[in-house]
């Protein structure tokens, strides 16, 4: 059973101004899809070649470095595009909301440490909010590597790979990772995923 590259959850142009039409172009369409073919091409052949991907991630991690690496951009990148939406950003659901300010004090502390970990993940990588311990948490990682290494469940995860801001911000990382968290993060579908996980 091949990896498929879901298509984007909106229109390329929905995500503007805070992201543009160019770069949902060559990061879904070529980056994303580079990942699935890749690890596509990497599986033939192998025996994990018909688990689901969660599995492929977790069980070449450490064992198959190219294959680790493609699968868990296809995972990341899959989930990327649902945590965004038109007009998002704004209120978080009241559940969620109370597990963020039971864990960080304030929302405002809970964006101000997730943006900040995104800006400080050198190179490449991802900045995530997760459940751990039914705790949410904040949680950066180098690559390709997420949260199913971490023994948590990603709630949120914002891509910091360069491809995913340069042609919109240039070098202005952090300004990508507020913009993000303020105008496009999928709120309600993190909700979501928290009430899953706990
Ligand atoms: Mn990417």
């Amino acid at each position: 059973m091949a990896l498929t590259l879901p298509p984007l959850p909106y229109a390329y142009d929905a995500l503007q101004p805070y992201m543009s039409r160019e770069t949902l172009e060559y990061h879904h369409d070529k980056h994303h899809k580079a990942y699935v073919d890749t690890a596509n091409n990497l599986l033939k052949d192998s025996p994990l070649a018909d688990k689901p991907l969660e599995e492929i991630v977790k069980e070449s991690h450490g064992k198959n470095v190219p294959l680790f690496n493609n699968a868990a951009q296809a995972w990341n990148h899959s989930h990327f595009w649902k945590w965004l939406k038109p007009n998002g950003g704004g209120k978080i659901p009241g559940t969620l909301e109370k597990a963020i300010v039971d864990a960080f004090g304030s929302v405002e502390e809970a964006k101000k440490q997730f943006v900040q970990a995104g800006v400080t993940q050198f190179g490449s990588g991802w900045a995530w909010f997760v459940v751990k311990n039914g705790k949410v948490e904040v949680l950066k990682t180098p690559n390709g590597e997420n949260p199913l290494l971490h023994n948590s469940t990603a709630i949120l995860g914002v891509d910091v790979w360069e491809h995913s801001y340069y042609i919109d911000y240039r070098n202005r990382r952090p300004d990508y990772l507020q913009a993000v968290v303020d105008h496009l993060v999928n709120w309600e579908y993190v909700a979501e995923l928290y009430e899953k996980a706990v």
